[in-house]
C-alpha cells in the first residue's frame, strides 16, 4: 500500500488565488517549479502563486511600526532557529528560559513568529495583528526590493540570515522531497540543482536575494543586521549578544551573571527543539509537520550529496555573482 501523501500546505495551493492575482500571474514569466507546480517571476524573484498573492497583499496592507522586528531569511538558512532565538531574546523578561511553561516548549517557532507572505497575508486579506505584543516579531523570505514600503520608511529593524549556498540547496532539496505532493514526483537532485544554478528556486535567485540585503546592510547597519548560519553556528553567544545590542535590548550585567545567554541558546538548540513533542509530532495550521523543519542542522552536509563537479559549478557561479561585493561563503 502506498504511504498517504501529506496534506498540501496552504501556501502551495496554487489554484486558490484571487482574480486580481490570477490576472497578474498571466503577465509574469513562469517556469515549472520544484515544489509547487509553477514559479512566477515578480520583481526579479521567483514565487509560487499563493506566495505571490501573499507578497502583493502584504506589500499593499502591511504597516510596519517603528518598534517592529522583521526576520528576513533565504529559505532553508536556519529560519526556524532564528525565530526561536529572536522570540526568546525579545521576550526574555516575560518568559524565563528555565521555566517549564516557556512558549517554545509547546509551540513551533513558526507559530510564534509567523511569516508575512506565507501565513498572515497568504489569503490576500488583511489580518488582524492587534493581538501581537510589542515589539511585534514577524518573518519573511521577501527580497529587499519587494519589502512593503512601510518597512523601508519606518524605523523597524531587520535581521537578515542566509547560509552557504551548497548547504542551502541541499536543505531545500531535502525539504521539497519531504513535502512532496501528489502531482509532483520526487525531485531528482540533478534536476533541481540545474534550476537552482539558473536562479530558479523559491525567492531565488539566491545570490540576488543575498546581495540585495548585503548592500543595504552596508549602507544602513543600524537598520539591517546581516548574519550567516555558519557565523551563528560558530559563535552563537557572540552573535546573540550582538543581536541584543542591535535590537536595543542588551544583556545587563545581572543577566550575564545569571547566564541568560546560555539559557537562550540552550532552549533554541537543535537538540532541544527537535526533541520536543510539539516539533516531533505537531503540525502547523497549514498542515505541514513541524518536524519537516528539523533535519540535521549541520554545516557542510552538502559534501554528502553534491558531486565535486556540482560543488565547483555552484562555487564558480557564486564567486562571479559576489565578485567585488566583499561577501564570501
Ligand atoms: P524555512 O526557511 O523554510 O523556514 P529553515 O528553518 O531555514 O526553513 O530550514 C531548516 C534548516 O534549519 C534545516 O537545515 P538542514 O536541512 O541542513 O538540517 C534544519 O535542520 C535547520 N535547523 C532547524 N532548527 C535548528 C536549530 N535549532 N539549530 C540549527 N539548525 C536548525
Amino acid at each position: 500500500m502506498e504511504t498517504p501523501h501529506p496534506p498540501e500546505p496552504k501556501y502551495l495551493k496554487d489554484e486558490e488565488v484571487s482574480q486580481e492575482c490570477m490576472s497578474l500571474l498571466s503577465t509574469l514569466p513562469s517556469e515549472s517549479g520544484w515544489l509547487s507546480k509553477k514559479l512566477h517571476n515578480y520583481q526579479g524573484f521567483w514565487h509560487n502563486a499563493r506566495q505571490l498573492q501573499g507578497v502583493i497583499s502584504c506589500q499593499k496592507h502591511f504597516q510596519a511600526q517603528d518598534t517592529d522586528i522583521l526576520l528576513v531569511t533565504t529559505p532553508k538558512s536556519g529560519t526556524t532557529w532564528l525565530k526561536a532565538i529572536l522570540f526568546s531574546l525579545v521576550n526574555r523578561t516575560r518568559f524565563q528560559q528555565t521555566e517549564g511553561d516557556h512558549p517554545l516548549l509547546s509551540n513551533s517557532p513558526h507559530a510564534l513568529v509567523p511569516f508575512l507572505e506565507l501565513k498572515l497575508y497568504v489569503d490576500g486579506e488583511t489580518p488582524d495583528l492587534s493581538s501581537f505584543a510589542s515589539p511585534r516579531l514577524f518573518s519573511t523570505h521577501l527580497p529587499y526590493i519587494s519589502l512593503p514600503k512601510s518597512v523601508q520608511d519606518s524605523k523597524c529593524k531587520l535581521v537578515y540570515l542566509c547560509r552557504n549556498p551548497k548547504d542551502t540547496f541541499i536543505s531545500l532539496w531535502a525539504f521539497t522531497n519531504k513535502l512532496k505532493l501528489q502531482e509532483i514526483r520526487t525531485n531528482s537532485i540533478e534536476e533541481v540543482f540545474e534550476k537552482f544554478c539558473e536562479g530558479i528556486s523559491l525567492c531565488g535567485p539566491f545570490w540576488d536575494h543575498v546581495l540585495g540585503y548585503w548592500k543595504e546592510s552596508l549602507k544602513n547597519p543600524e537598520k539591517i543586521y546581516f548574519l550567516t548560519y555558519e557565523e551563528m553556528k560558530e559563535q552563537p553567544d557572540l552573535h546573540l549578544r550582538k543581536l541584543a545590542d542591535f535590537l536595543g535590548c542588551p544583556f545587563s550585567s545581572k543577566e550575564e551573571e545569571e547566564r541568560v545567554v546560555d539559557a537562550i541558546l540552550d532552549i533554541c538548540s537543535f537538540d532541544k527543539l527537535s526533541n520536543l513533542k510539539v516539533n516531533k509530532e505537531g503540525k502547523l495550521p497549514s498542515g505541514e509537520s513541524n518536524n519537516a523543519y528539523f533535519r540535521n542542522g549541520q554545516v557542510g552536509d552538502w559534501k554528502n550529496y553534491l558531486t565535486a563537479e556540482m560543488a565547483q559549478r555552484l562555487e564558480k557561479i557564486c564567486e562571479e555573482k559576489f565578485d567585488g561585493s566583499g561577501l564570501k561563503f
